[in-house]
C-alpha cells in the first residue's frame, strides 16, 4: 500500500495522480486517507555570539531520512570553535556533522550547535641543539608559551611535563624529570630538563617512541622527541639497586633501581679541585621515577613491594677518585647533588669518579645500593662515572 503525501503543491499533484491512477484502474481501492503526522528539524545556535542558525523548512514523516545541514549561517562564538550539532544543548545527546543523515522519529528535533573552547595557550617545543639535543641521559630544552588570543608571551604559568616511551615490544615507561622553571631572560619561555632513560634508537635499531605531553592549565600538547644515543665518551647514566629495597613490578617484584645521571663536572677555583654534579632519581613503577632528595630539602616518599609508604632518609651520595677516600655530596635542589672533590681532578680530560649511594628507610640504618642488588662485595659497591670537566 502506497503512503500518500498530503502537503504542498507536490502532495496535491501526487494525490491527483493517484486519483487518476485509481480511476484508470477502475477504482478498486476506496481507502479513506488519514493525514500523516509530520515533524520538523530546528537548528539552535546554543550561545552563539554571531551568525545565525540554519533553517530547515522541510516537514518529515516518521521514518524519513533527514540530512543534517552544515554551519550555513556562519555561527560563531567568541573563544570557541564550531564542532557540529548535538540533540542536547549540553552535548550529551547524539552528535551529528554536516551531511550526516538520521531517521526522523515521532517528535520534532532540535539540533544544538556544539562549541569547543579554543586553547588559551600555544605551546612550542624548542629542542636543544648540539650537546643538549635530545639524547639518552640529561637533555635540556625550552618551551615557548604564547597566548592564542594575541600571540603575546604567556608568563607566570607552571607547565608540567610527562614522558612516555612506548617500546617496540609494546611495554611503556616514563623517565625522570627535573623541575621546570620560567626563563629569567625571555618572558614566556620555560627551561626544562629531562633525564632520558633510553634512546629512541640504538645503532640504527628502533627501541621505541618517546612522547612528551605538556600540560598548561588542563590544556595538553603532545610532542614526539627523537632521542639519540649519547655520542659523548662520558657516562650519561648509571644504575644502582636495592638489596632488601624492593618494588612491585608487572612480573611480581624487583629490586629498586636508583639512577645516577651525570650532570657534569665543574672545575673548582684551585688546581685539581672540582665538583661532580649528579641528578638522582629512583624507580617507583614503570610510570613513576621521582627525584631523590634529602630530607633537609624535601621528602621523597617511596613505596615497598606491598605498597607501604616509606621516606627515603637518610640519603647519602659519595664520590671518590680512588675508591678508598670518599667525599659526601650535598643535595642542592630537587634531585640535584654536588660532590666537591678538593684534588685529583684534571681539566680537559676524562676523569673517572666512583659514586656510591646509601638510602635509609624512615631514618633507619641506610642500605648501600649495589650494581647487582646483591650484598656489598668488592665489585658491586659503587658505580663508575666517566666525566670531562665543562662538557655539560
Ligand atoms: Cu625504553
Amino acid at each position: 500500500m502506497k503512503v500518500i503525501r498530503q502537503f504542498g503543491l507536490v502532495a496535491v499533484l501526487i494525490s491527483l495522480a493517484c486519483m487518476t491512477l485509481m480511476i484508470a484502474s477502475c477504482g478498486k481501492s476506496d481507502d479513506s486517507v488519514t493525514p500523516a503526522a509530520v515533524y520538523t528539524v530546528t537548528y539552535n545556535g546554543n550561545s552563539n555570539t554571531g551568525g545565525s542558525a540554519p533553517s530547515d523548512s522541510n516537514f518529515y514523516q516518521q521514518g524519513q531520512l533527514v540530512t543534517v545541514l552544515g554551519n550555513t549561517g556562519n555561527l560563531v562564538r567568541t573563544s570557541y570553535s564550531f564542532a557540529g550539532w548535538n540533540t542536547q544543548a549540553s552535548g550529551s545527546g547524539t552528535t551529528y556533522t554536516q551531511a550526516q543523515t538520521f531517521t526522523m522519529g515521532a517528535a520534532n528535533v532540535t539540533l544544538y550547535a556544539m562549541w569547543t573552547a579554543n586553547s588559551l595557550y600555544k605551546v612550542e617545543y624548542v629542542p636543544g641543539t648540539g650537546m643538549s639535543a635530545p639524547t639518552e641521559g640529561k637533555t635540556k630544552f625550552q618551551l615557548a608559551l604564547t597566548k592564542t588570543s594575541d600571540g603575546t608571551p604567556a608568563t607566570g604559568l607552571t607547565p608540567t611535563l610527562s614522558f612516555l616511551m612506548t617500546m617496540t615490544d609494546g611495554t611503556q615507561h616514563a623517565t625522570p624529570i627535573d623541575l621546570v622553571s620560567e626563563s629569567t631572560t625571555t618572558p614566556g619561555t620555560y627551561d626544562c630538563t629531562v633525564y632520558y632513560l633510553m634512546a629512541s634508537k640504538m645503532n640504527g635499531t628502533s627501541m621505541g617512541t618517546w612522547e612528551m605531553t605538556v600540560t598548561v592549565n588542563n590544556e595538553t600538547t603532545t610532542f614526539t622527541p627523537d632521542v639519540a644515543m649519547s655520542m659523548k665518551g662520558d657516562t650519561v647514566k648509571a644504575t644502582l639497586k636495592g638489596q632488601l629495597d624492593i618494588i612491585s613490578s608487572a612480573t611480581g617484584t624487583e629490586k629498586r633501581s636508583y639512577y645516577i645521571f651525570n650532570d657534569g663536572l665543574t672545575s673548582g677555583m684551585t688546581m685539581g679541585s672540582g665538583s661532580l654534579n649528579l641528578f638522582l632519581a629512583t624507580k617507583e613503577s614503570t610510570t613513576s621515577f621521582p627525584a631523590l632528595v634529602s630530607k633537609a630539602i624535601s621528602t621523597t616518599t617511596l613505596h615497598d613491594e606491598s605498597g607501604t609508604a616509606w621516606i627515603a632518609d637518610p640519603v647519602t651520595v659519595e664520590g671518590s677518585l680512588n675508591g678508598t677516600m670518599w667525599t659526601t655530596g650535598t643535595n642542592t635542589k630537587g634531585g640535584h647533588w654536588s660532590i666537591s672533590l678538593m684534588s685529583g681532578i684534571t681539566s680537559s680530560v676524562t676523569n673517572t669518579i666512583y659514586v656510591r649511594l646509601n638510602v635509609g628507610k624512615d631514618s633507619s640504618t641506610p642500605e648501600q645500593k649495589t650494581t647487582d642488588g646483591k650484598a656489598v662485595s668488592s665489585s658491586n659497591a659503587y658505580q663508575t662515572i666517566l666525566v670531562t670537566p665543562g662538557t655539560m
